[in-house]
């Protein structure tokens, strides 16, 4: 049976940026299952969540967090499953400080990181992961790509065709 993954968040209000992972998973038919369990409030519950996700059929972690962005680095420490970390901008710093505490983790306990409230990325590098093992898997990330060269060709001919000030006012 396919692998799924787990998506997790500290806060309910982390809840609009991290969709994208769950619409990243969704465009390229891989299950998963979104949690909200935060590393500070509820630290049981999420240690429990990462020490049971491998048997639970989870073949990869994501953990949107914000501000001190404990969330990733602990489920990490509890699963050798890959944990994937999005940084979220709660306002106050511009999501930096969720940045800095996610990406440096100590040796032994990686996290991989991606950009500032970069959700579907992270989708798509959990699939990536899966499909490692998942051979129809790895070609739907390859139709995915096909599909988004296409439209960067598209929009090229586009622009040779309409000129700059065509092409922007045909945006607008
Ligand atoms: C973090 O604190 C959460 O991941 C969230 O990004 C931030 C704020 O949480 P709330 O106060 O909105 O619940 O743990």
């Amino acid at each position: 049976m396919s692998k799924r993954v787990l998506i997790l968040m500290g806060s309910d209000s982390d809840l609009k940026i991290m969709k994208g992972a769950c619409e990243a998973l969704e465009d390229l038919g891989v299950g998963y299952e979104v949690r909200i369990s935060s590393a500070h409030r509820v630290p049981d519950k999420t240690a429990d969540l990462a020490k049971g996700a491998a048997q639970r059929g989870f073949g990869a972690i994501i953990a949107g967090a914000g501000g001190a962005a404990h969330l990733p680095g602990v489920l990490a420490a509890h699963t050798t499953l890959p944990v994937i970390g999005v940084p979220i901008d709660t306002g106050s710093l511009r999501g930096v400080d969720a940045l800095y505490a996610i990406v440096q983790m100590p040796k032994g306990i990686p996290v991989a990181t991606v950009a500032v409230n970069g959700a579907y990325n992270a989708g798509l590098l959990a699939a990536q992961i899966l499909a490692v093992g998942d051979e129809a898997l790895a070609r739907r990330l390859s139709e995915y790509r096909a599909k988004m060269a296409a439209q960067v060709e598209e929009k090229d001919a586009d622009l040779q065709k309409l000129g700059v000030e065509g092409y922007l006012a045909r945006r607008s």
